[in-house]
């Protein structure tokens, strides 16, 4: 059999069309409270990550800082779905899933900082915000390693025999790392509650998805069929779609057990990390500006609401105000926070080393002389 053309370049963005996805069952009767209740999240999300950019040109913050601007709407469909057992974990770009699931933006902004009041008590940094009591597992810096992570949690939601689901995400870079492939597949052979999200916007640090992978016409997410899994390609730039999709991946993996592949297509503005001192010389002005001007998640959503006249100009205005306000103190908190105690450095690194009197293992714990 010859093999199938593999496309050189990903899909072109599609225009959405919201008013027509409104309509779809899972969004149909949505209130005006849940659909500005979206809005505001993604606002959120926005300005957090615009304030936290000046907050790292001020030189404060060590280490890296990965923006998710433009693509928001993924991180805050996906958790607007989320019930008691349904789990999310993903890679680096984890400030819009943070906030999506009700983190707050002074635990987020002190962590950048590295600051104790920091969601990870300052040791995690931008790449490592967890908070397992909102089912919100991280934060990770190696690329496809939250996959097998995100397997295993569907796994124990099998195991416990829960009815959820484990959202794990990923970017179109990290579809080429083994361990993806190898929790694809004992997803699929195991029946697991699994729905893998890959956010695709396009590049994997300054290499585009055209070097780096190759696919069926269909797509990356069309890899599932090599495992014998469900797949959907996504429009990213609609609130609604995404709902729509996750919510048919939910169904399959509460009622069914089984596991889904989603690529959603999406785009970031800004470099892979504010170090990224070539974001715009591997794609070009044009295409930074067509996504900005045509397709951005937020701007789609914002003109839909104020034409069905969803909210006011004003009302949108004063929501935009609020997050700003809530983005600027919480730089101050963060700014007036203390650091850790040097001491803190072995904590919350061994249950063992934190727990002595429940220790089972034997032998020399690595912090122990
Ligand atoms: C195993 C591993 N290899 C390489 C890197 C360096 N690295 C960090 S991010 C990245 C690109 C990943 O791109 P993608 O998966 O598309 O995610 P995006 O940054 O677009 O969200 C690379 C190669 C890493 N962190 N881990
Ligand atoms: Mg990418």
């Amino acid at each position: 059999m010859s093999p199938r053309t593999t496309p050189k370049k990903r899909s072109k963005p599609q225009p959405a069309d919201l008013a027509k996805e409104s309509k779809l069952p899972i969004n149909k009767d949505l209130s005006k409270d849940d659909l500005v209740g979206f809005y505001r999240q993604m606002v959120r999300i926005r300005r957090f990550e615009e304030r936290s950019l000046r907050v790292y040109q001020q030189g404060k913050i060590g280490g890296f800082l990965h923006l998710y601007i433009g693509q928001e709407s993924i991180a805050v469909a996906c958790a607007s779905l989320m019930g008691e057992h349904d789990h999310m974990i993903t890679a680096y770009r984890d400030h819009g899933h943070a906030l999506a699931v009700g983190m707050s933006m002074d635990e987020c902004m002190a962590e950048l900082l590295g600051k104790a009041t920091g969601c990870s008590k300052g040791k995690g940094g931008s790449m490592h915000y967890f908070a397992p009591d909102r089912n919100f597992w991280g934060g990770h810096g190696i690329v496809g390693g939250q996959t097998p992570l995100g397997t295993g949690i569907a796994y124990a939601l099998k195991y416990k025999g829960l009815k959820g689901s484990c959202m794990t995400f990923l970017g179109d870079g990290a579809v080429n790392q083994g361990a993806f492939h190898e929790s694809l597949n004992l997803a699929a052979l195991w029946d697991l509650p699994a729905i893998f999200i890959i956010e695709n916007n396009g590049y994997s640090m300054g290499t585009s998805q055209e070097r780096s992978s190759s696919h069926p016409p269909e797509g990356l997410a069309a890899r599932a069929e090599g495992y014998n899994m469900a797949w959907e390609h996504v429009n990213g730039e609609s609130l609604f779609a995404i709902r729509d999709a996750v919510n048919r991946a939910m169904k399959r993996a509460h009622e069914e057990g089984k596991p889904t592949l989603l690529e959603i297509h999406t785009y970031r503005y800004q470099g892979h990390s504010v170090a990224d001192a070539n974001a715009k010389k591997y794609r070009t002005k044009e295409e930074i500006d067509d996504y900005r001007k045509n397709h951005d998640p937020l701007n789609v959503y914002r003109l839909y609401l104020l034409g069905k006249k969803v909210f006011s100009e004003d009302e949108m205005k004063e929501i935009d105000a609020a997050a700003k306000k809530e983005a600027e103190d919480a730089a101050t908190f963060a700014d007036e926070s203390p650091f850790p105690e040097t001491e803190a450095i072995t904590e919350d690194v061994y249950w063992e080393t934190d727990n002595p009197d429940q220790r089972v293992s034997e032998g020399r714990l690595f912090f122990n002389d």
